[in-house]
């Protein structure tokens, strides 16, 4: 969802800036013809002001929106982490280490039937998580890269990075 916001504010960027480059030609050709057409003041500041609105909001969304990390902590030989579902996963990413096992605690305390279950599809684990209580959920990453786990319809999201 959040990945989407983002996509939609690079697209709204671009548009705003194609518009006010065009609204700029239309402009030079104008008077090229000796046809002076007063483009509306309110027009051009709206164009600027939307482009503007649409930059900052794509700055706040790369500065201010990153997803909460952790890294895993290794205890008798497995990194363990506890991720608490309530309203998505905190936190949503989780750093691990290639090669060693790796249990997540999930402490479910949501009760809405969408986060009853955790898909982890790149491991094949499905895993019913009981509420009020901690699930583990253990498997060992062979190789690197970012894997995404989500709720069993896919409206939660989270993610395990595998690091060397
Ligand atoms: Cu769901």
């Amino acid at each position: 969802m959040k990945k989407l916001i983002g996509i939609l504010l690079s697209i709204g960027l671009s548009v705003g800036i194609v518009s006010s480059m065009s609204a700029q030609e239309m402009k030079h050709n104008n008077s090229a013809k000796f046809q002076p057409i007063e483009q509306p003041i309110t027009l051009r500041v709206a164009i600027a002001l939307g482009g503007l609105s649409l930059m900052v909001a794509q700055l706040w969304w790369f500065l201010g929106s990153k997803p909460k990390s952790q890294k895993a902590e290794m205890s008798e030989g497995v990194q363990e982490v506890t991720i608490t579902v309530d309203g998505g996963y905190v936190p949503s990413l989780v750093t691990v280490k290639r090669g060693q096992p790796v249990c997540l605690q999930f402490l479910r305390l949501d009760p809405s039937s969408c986060l009853e279950k955790v898909l982890f599809p790149d491991f094949h684990v499905a895993q019913d998580l009981v509420l009020n209580q901690t699930t583990p959920v253990e498997f060992t990453p062979d190789s690197l890269g970012v894997f995404q786990f989500s709720c069993g319809m896919g409206m939660f999201h989270g993610a395990i990075a595998v690091e060397k």
